[in-house]
């Protein structure tokens, strides 16, 4: 018997927030995320008036002012997110208890035994996507099929506000028309070795075995095998355990002076600080990865009592522990910053998690 399963994702969740919240921005290009002047940060979501210009989360804000010059920057109000997290959530909870959130505006749902005794997944989807429509006035689109991957990649194909389903006839094609790019995992790295390989699509994956498969890329090429013959048996898990949340950079050139390395360290602790209010997530530990130029590997960790997810802490920690490496004469290819022991230890010394909602990334 196949599994249903459905991918919810709201529409430009944050900006869309905004321009329920205040009517002026309703219509508008509008950031946020980021800041217009200087070096402000980088983009968190754009609205769909605004993607039109080709503004696009993690973009720079500098970049994003070059293409939309008219677009209205707001800070991120994150109690506001969190608050339609939950509503989403109550919702979802109407259908099934089988809800893995993956972030705050993002779910999969297994409604093979659904609460309401609806029965079909797409009548589901719809109930909720109507739901979040009535009572939140705030759009989402849904992906409906028998796995955790067919469904998040279907939620996209009608984005904003619309429902995809691919049933198990359809899988094969499917997986066969995408490209390289939308599976999952597949980074610019892997990316551009399967370019040099003329592996374009999920045709092209097909044709090779597993061996070769694995062979090319390691644990993942196993992977590659069978999700691109539809074969995706990851359970939806409520309870999952995320232990550790990173962003890294890989740079076209070194970097070696150290003004660039905390340019950068804006960037990823930024980006970073998103990912973690994004997942619900504090840590107590900070690390900082760095890759030099031949390839040698640092990372150097500070560990706090308390949790932490504010950006200026990130980046503060972070500045520190590049410090403590500094001089060098090699130049940095790569840096990174990880958050990680998102917990607290009680002094009975039983561990206690203060974020139930553990997520992957
Ligand atoms: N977000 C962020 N930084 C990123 C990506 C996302 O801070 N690099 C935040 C802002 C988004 C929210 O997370 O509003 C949800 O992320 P999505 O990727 O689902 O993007 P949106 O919901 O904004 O747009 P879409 O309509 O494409 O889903
Ligand atoms: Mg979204």
């Amino acid at each position: 018997m196949f599994r249903k399963i459905i991918h919810i994702d709201m529409d430009a969740f944050y900006a869309s927030v905004e321009q329920r919240d205040f009517p002026e921005y309703r219509g508008k290009p509008i950031i946020v995320g980021g800041s217009p002047e200087g070096r402000g940060g980088v983009v968190a979501t754009a609205s769909y008036e605004a993607r039109k210009f080709g503004v696009r989360s993690a973009m720079p804000s500098k970049r994003a002012v070059e293409l939309c010059p008219l677009a209205i920057f707001i800070k991120p109000r994150f109690d506001a997110y969190r608050a339609v997290s939950e509503q989403i959530r109550e919702i979802f909870s109407r259908y099934t208890d089988l809800i893995e959130p993956l972030s705050l505006d993002e779910a999969f749902l297994d409604v093979t035994t659904d609460k309401a005794g609806i029965g079909s997944a797409i009548q589901i989807a719809e109930a909720i996507r109507k739901a979040i429509s009535d009572e939140l006035q705030l759009t989402a689109s849904a992906g409906v099929s028998i796995n955790k991957f067919v469904a998040k990649i279907a939620s996209d194909i009608n984005k904003p506000n619309g429902m995809a389903f691919i049933g198990p006839s359809k899988i094969s094609t499917f997986m066969e028309s995408l490209s390289v790019e939308k599976f999952f995992g597949v980074g610019r790295v892997t990316a551009d070795k399967m370019k040099t390989l003329g592996l374009h699509t999920g045709a092209d994956l097909k044709k090779l075995s597993e061996s070769e498969l694995i062979s090319h890329f390691g644990k993942t090429g196993g992977f590659f095998y069978r999700i691109v013959r539809g074969i995706d048996e990851r359970p939806v898990e409520p309870h999952r355990v995320t232990k550790s949340v990173g962003v890294e950079d890989t740079f076209p050139f070194d970097l070696v002076n150290q003004e660039d390395m905390e340019a950068e360290l804006t960037k990823l602790s930024t980006t970073l600080h998103h990912r973690l209010v994004k997942h619900e997530l504090k840590g107590r530990t900070i690390t900082l990865k760095i890759r030099y130029a031949d390839f040698r590997r640092i990372t150097r960790s500070l560990s706090f009592e308390t949790l932490q997810d504010e950006q200026a802490i990130l980046f503060r920690t972070a500045r520190e522990l590049l410090a403590e490496t500094l001089p060098t004469e090699k130049g940095i290819r790569l840096l990174g910053i990880t958050v990680s022991n998102f917990t607290l230890q009680t002094y009975t010394g039983n561990s206690q998690d203060p974020t139930q909602l553990k997520l992957d990334i």
